[in-house]
């Protein structure tokens, strides 16, 4: 999968508001500050479609990308990237906690043309709870997902493999669902867009 263009589609809340596209959605989930918006931006090969900051919970609403892209079978292929909002920043009320919860499972429930998620976790960190109850609801709600280690440049290349085994073994997941990408050094970007080509056939 080649990506030719890609464009901001709007930001949203509630389901009503949801762009009504004929194309699948793939969204992009994770804890706050994880790296959701920088791998969009360079799977997408864009320095800043989506907005990357310093400071965790910037990304507060769901955004939706358009992308068009080639592959073998398609010349003219397209498919919307959609940025969810982070979880599990410490500095947030349990009322904003809530509404974003609400905000994620509507999105989950209701969104009928999500073709598959792409959880993200640091692969510097260990398994955390929140990142289980995200997957659990994805498996509830019968959606398929892949698992992406972000910030790989962290860890020197020979431990790869084995960070990427206790991650998959701490989330309960098959290890072949889970990929090392890396933003800095633009790292697993083949892997995750041949994961997305095969989930909208
Ligand atoms: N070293 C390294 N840093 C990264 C990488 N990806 C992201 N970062 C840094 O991590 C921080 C957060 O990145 P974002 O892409 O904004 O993270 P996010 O998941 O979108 O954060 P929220 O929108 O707050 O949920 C920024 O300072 C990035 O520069 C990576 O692959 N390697
Ligand atoms: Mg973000």
């Amino acid at each position: 999968m080649r990506i030719v263009e890609s464009k901001f589609i709007k930001s949203a809340v509630k389901p009503n508001d949801y762009p009504a596209s004929p194309y699948a959605d793939i969204a992009f989930v994770g804890k706050s500050n994880v790296g959701k918006s920088s791998l969009i931006n360079t799977i997408l090969n864009r320095k800043a479609i989506a907005k990357v900051s310093r400071i965790p919970g910037k990304t507060r609403l769901i955004n939706f990308f358009e992308i068009r892209f080639k592959t073998e079978e398609k010349e003219n292929g397209f498919v919307n990237f959609v940025d969810l909002p982070g979880y599990g920043y410490a500095k947030v009320s349990k009322t904003e906690r809530a509404v974003w919860k609400k905000m994620i499972r509507n999105y989950f429930e209701q969104r009928l043309s999500l073709k598959g998620v792409i959880a993200l976790v640091d692969i510097r960190h260990k398994t955390d709870p929140k990142d289980i109850v995200m997957l659990k609801m994805l498996r509830d709600e019968d959606i398929p997902f892949a698992v992406v280690a972000t910030k790989s440049d962290k860890v020197a290349k020979s431990k790869l493999p084995a960070c990427l085994k206790k991650l998959s073994a701490g989330l309960e997941i098959n290890n072949k669902n889970i990929y090392s990408f890396s933003s800095l050094k633009k790292t697993g970007i083949e892997d995750i867009l041949n994961w997305i080509d095969n989930q909208i056939l």
